[in-house]
C-alpha cells in the first residue's frame, strides 16, 4: 500500500469507524485510503488484548447493521463476545469488503495542514509518506490514546509495565506478583481474569465503580436465529433510541414503585447486565431520588458479594449510578474474596514511590514482578490532539481546544474546513452503543460528501456561531442529567481548570434527527463554497 497519494479522502484509523468509512466512500465512488498506526485492523479490539477484555453490549447489537447479509451470516458464539472474537469479526469485515488493499498499516499520521491555496489537506506520516486530500476524516477513536498515571518512581521499576490498552501478549504473568492500578471497565475485567493465575495481585483503587454481573453465556441453539428473524426492526429501534439499544428504557420512575415492586424491577434489570440496569427506569439518569433508589440497591449487591466488610466499604461508590461508565463484571467481586488478591484504596493509602521491585505507600510496601495499568484514556480528544492539525491561518487544534473541545454536531470544527471527526466531542457516541453512533456518523459524512459533489461545492466548514450554539446545547442537556455529578472521563478540562462535559447526552435518536434536519436544510450552520 503506497503511503503517499492524491485522493478525495484520507481516513485515519482502521477500527469500526475507519473500516466502515472506507467501505462507504468506495461505494459512493470516492478515492479513499486508510492510515492505521497498528499492524492490523480492529482499533480498540486490536490493541486491548488484556485478559478478560470483552464487550458489555450484546454482540448481536454491538456489531454493524449496514449490510443485512453480513449480520445474518456472522455467527456470534457468546452473548458478549471476547476481544478475540470481535477482532475476528472485524478481520472478516476487512476481508469481506476487500478493505486491506487501501489501508497503510504500521503508519501513524503525524501532521495535517490545511492549504488555503489549494483548499486541500496536506498530510504527513511517520514513515515519510504524504497525502494530498480534499477531505480529512479522523476515525482515530474516542478511547484510543492510553493515559499513563502519575505514579512517583515508575521509571525506576525493573519489571514489566503493561497498560491494558497496549497489552503485550508475549508476557506471561502466571504465578507472578502483580501490582494493578485502576478499577474502571478495563481494570475490573483484567483483575478478575488475572486473579485466577497470578501468584499475588494487589489492586490499587482510586475511585470505585458500580459493576453489574455480565451473566455472559454461550448463545443457545435457536436463540441467534430467533434474534436475527427480526434484526431489521431491532436495529431500527436502536437507531432511534436514547442509548442505541434495541430495548427501550422501562417506563416509570423508581420513586413511584412500592418496595416489593421496586425490588422486583431492579432484580430483573440487574440480571440483564449493564444495558438492563441503565434502562431500569426512564428517569434513572435524570432524577436524583430515583437514581439513589437504584444506586442503593447496587451498593447492597456489593456488600453481599464481598466477604471482607472493609473491602466492601472501599468498593462502594458514592456517586449517582451510571454517572460514570457502568461496568460489567465476570468474577470481579469473587476475585477480591480470593486469598491471593488484596485491595488498596489509594485515597486512604497514598502511593509515595515505586522502586525497582515494589510499590511503596505511606503505610506499606507491595512487592511486584509486573505492574498493570488499567488507567484509562485521554478520552474523546487525545488521539486528535496527538496529531499536529492546523486549519485556516495555521491555527493549531490543540490551541483551539485549550478552552474546551468544540465541534459542531461533534463532527466538524470551525476553522478546520473539510475535516470530519467520527465520534468527536459533542457527539453521543461514547454514551451509546458506539457502533450505532459510528454508523450514523459515517453515513452522514458520506451523504455530505455526495451532496457537495452533486452541487459542485468543494469546501464545507462549520460556522463558529452554530458550533458555539451546539456546544452550549451539549452542556445544557448534560446539566439536566446526573452525569455532571461525578468526576469522570466524560469531562474534559480547559486550560483554566474548567470542566467541559464532552458527549452529547440528548440521545442517539434525537441527535440523528438533528443531523438529518441540518443536511436536509442545505447544511444549515455550515458555509459551503
Ligand atoms: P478505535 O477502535 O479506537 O480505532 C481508532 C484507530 O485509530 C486505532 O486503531 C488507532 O491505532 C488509530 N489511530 C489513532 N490515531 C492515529 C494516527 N495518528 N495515525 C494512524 N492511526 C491512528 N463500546 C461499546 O459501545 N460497547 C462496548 O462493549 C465497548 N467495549 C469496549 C471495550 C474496551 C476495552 C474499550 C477500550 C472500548 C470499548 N468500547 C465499547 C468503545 C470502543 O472504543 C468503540 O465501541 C469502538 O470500537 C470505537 O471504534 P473506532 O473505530 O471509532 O475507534
Ligand atoms: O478506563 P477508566 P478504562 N491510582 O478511565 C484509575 C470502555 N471500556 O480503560 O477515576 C489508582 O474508566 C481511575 O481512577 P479515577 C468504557 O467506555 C469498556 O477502565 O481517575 N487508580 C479509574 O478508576 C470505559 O468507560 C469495556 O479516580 C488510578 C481507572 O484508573 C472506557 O473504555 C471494557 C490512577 C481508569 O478507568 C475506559 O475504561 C473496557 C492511580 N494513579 C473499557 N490513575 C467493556 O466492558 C488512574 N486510576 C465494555
Amino acid at each position: 500500500m503506497p503511503d503517499s497519494a492524491k485522493l478525495d479522502a484520507l481516513i485515519v484509523g482502521a477500527g469500526f469507524s475507519g473500516l466502515y468509512m472506507l467501505h462507504k466512500l468506495r461505494q459512493e465512488g470516492f478515492s479513499a485510503q486508510v492510515v492505521e498506526a497498528g499492524s492490523g485492523v480492529g482499533g480498540t479490539w486490536f490493541w486491548n488484548r488484556y485478559p478478560g477484555a470483552r464487550c458489555d453490549i450484546p454482540s448481536l447489537e454491538y456489531s454493524y447493521s449496514f449490510d443485512p447479509q453480513l449480520e445474518q451470516e456472522w455467527e456470534w458464539t457468546e452473548r458478549y463476545a471476547a476481544q478475540g472474537e470481535i477482532l475476528s469479526y472485524l478481520d472478516h469485515v476487512a476481508d469481506r469488503y476487500d478493505l486491506r488493499r487501501d489501508i497503510a498499516f504500521d503508519t501513524r499520521v503525524t501532521a495535517a495542514h490545511w492549504d488555503e491555496a489549494t483548499s486541500r489537506w496536506q498530510v504527513e506520516t511517520d514513515t515519510g509518506g504524504s497525502f494530498d486530500v480534499q477531505f480529512l476524516i479522523l476515525a482515530t477513536g474516542a478511547l484510543s490514546e492510553p493515559k499513563m498515571p502519575d505514579l512517583p518512581g515508575l521509571e525506576k521499576f525493573e519489571g514489566k509495565v503493561l497498560h491494558t490498552a497496549k497489552w503485550d501478549d508475549s508476557v506471561d504473568l502466571k504465578g507472578k506478583t502483580v501490582c494493578h492500578f485502576g478499577t474502571g471497565s478495563s481494570g475490573i475485567q483484567a483483575v478478575a481474569a488475572m486473579s485466577e493465575y497470578v501468584g499475588h495481585l494487589t489492586v490499587f483503587q482510586r475511585t470505585p465503580s458500580y459493576a453489574v454481573p455480565a451473566n455472559n453465556r454461550p448463545l443457545e441453539d435457536g436463540e441467534q436465529e430467533a434474534a436475527k428473524a427480526t434484526y431489521r426492526e431491532k436495529r431500527d429501534v436502536a437507531r432511534h433510541s436514547p442509548l442505541g439499544f434495541a430495548a427501550p428504557p422501562m417506563p416509570g420512575s423508581a420513586k413511584t414503585f412500592a418496595p416489593a415492586a421496586l425490588k422486583e424491577r431492579l432484580e430483573q434489570a440487574w440480571n440483564a447486565g449493564t444495558t438492563g440496569l441503565l434502562n431500569a427506569f426512564e428517569d434513572l439518569l435524570f432524577d436524583e431520588t430515583s437514581n439513589e433508589l437504584a444506586a442503593k440497591f447496587a451498593r447492597g449487591k456489593i456488600a453481599d458479594a464481598v466477604r471482607d466488610p472493609d473491602d466492601a466499604r472501599k468498593l462502594t461508590p458514592d456517586y449517582p449510578l451510571g454517572s460514570r461508565r457502568l461496568c460489567s463484571e465476570i468474577g470481579f467481586y469473587d476475585a477480591l474474596n480470593r486469598d491471593n488478591v488484596e485491595l488498596v484504596d489509594v485515597r486512604e493509602e497514598k502511593v509515595v514511590d515505586i522502586t525497582a521491585h515494589a510499590v511503596i505507600t505511606d503505610k506499606a510496601s507491595y512487592a511486584a514482578d509486573a505492574i498493570v495499568l488499567a488507567t484509562g484514556f485521554d478520552a474523546c480528544v487525545g488521539a486528535v490532539l496527538a496529531i499536529d492539525i492546523r486549519g485556516r491561518g495555521g491555527q493549531q487544534i490543540g490551541e483551539e481546544w485549550a478552552n474546551g473541545p468544540r465541534a459542531f454536531l461533534g463532527l466538524t470544527v470551525s476553522g478546520f474546513p473539510n475535516m470530519f471527526a467520527i465520534t468527536g466531542p459533542g457527539s453521543p457516541s461514547v454514551l451509546s452503543n458506539v457502533v450505532v453512533s459510528i454508523e450514523q456518523h459515517v453515513e452522514w459524512v458520506a451523504r455530505c460528501l455526495c451532496d457537495m459533489r452533486a452541487s459542485g461545492k468543494r469546501v464545507i466548514e462549520a460556522d463558529a456561531d452554530a458550533e458555539q450554539e451546539w456546544m452550549r446545547h451539549v452542556d445544557e442537556v448534560a446539566q439536566t442529567t446526573l452525569f455532571p455529578r461525578a468526576d469522570s472521563w466524560y469531562k474534559g478540562r480547559t486550560r483554566d481548570g474548567r470542566d467541559v462535559f464532552m458527549p452529547y447526552v440528548g440521545g442517539v435518536g434525537a441527535y440523528r434527527a438533528k443531523c438529518d434536519e441540518i443536511a436536509a436544510a442545505g447544511y444549515e450552520g455550515f458555509a459551503l463554497s
